[in-house]
């Protein structure tokens, strides 16, 4: 299958090999999903994105979870707005842990994507994060691969050190701020 895009630039390269398969329901959604490429590689991750839709090219979802198990894709994430039955679709597919990300846009600001993506019904689940919650949808995966992989657990524990340090160093200066005011 073409028209993929694989994360080519890994800070730490731990695995070359694709192990999380990124599907999206549209070229429109990129905007927001690229965010979820772009996390894993920090991690040092290697993804893939697929724009697929359950709707309007499901032949090419299945075609894409057919190679995906072939080359060994350990977790997939399915994006989509509105009507968003692709992570749910995946679940269907595949005994791979789905995680489900629902995007906003449409009328209801991304409410209907969640509701489409959460509620699935009992047996098929699909781990679902906030609405355009792209850095969640990535760290969840890098969970799941760190019980496998220590080295990605080892980069979880270094970003989450360094996420404690920003978040100390933003709170100290909103503090001293205050105290010079
Ligand atoms: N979508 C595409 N096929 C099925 C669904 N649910 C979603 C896309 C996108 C939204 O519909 O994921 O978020 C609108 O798509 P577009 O291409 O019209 O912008």
């Amino acid at each position: 299958m073409k028209k993929t895009v694989s994360s080519k630039k890994t800070t730490k390269k731990t695995n070359s090999k694709v192990l999380v398969g990124i599907l999206t329901g549209s070229p429109n959604d990129l905007p927001t999903v690229v965010k979820v490429r772009d996390t894993l590689t920090e991690l040092g991750i290697a993804s893939e994105i697929v724009v697929a839709s359950a709707h309007r090219t499901p032949d090419k979802v299945l075609a894409y979870l057919d190679r995906a198990h072939k080359e060994g894709v350990q977790v997939l994430i399915g994006c989509a707005g509105v009507a968003a039955h692709l992570a749910g679709v995946i679940a269907g597919h595949t005994r791979l842990p789905v995680i489900g990300l629902p995007l906003s846009g449409g009328v209801m600001s991304g409410l209907d994507a969640l509701l489409s993506t959460v509620q699935m019904p009992p047996g098929v689940p699909v781990a679902t994060v906030a609405v355009d919650g792209s850095k969640n949808a990535a760290m969840l995966a890098a969970r799941i691969l760190a019980l496998k992989f220590p080295e990605i657990n080892d980069a979880l524990d270094t970003a989450a050190k360094r996420e404690r340090a920003r978040y100390d160093q933003t709170a100290d200066e909103a503090l001293a701020k205050l105290i010079i005011r």
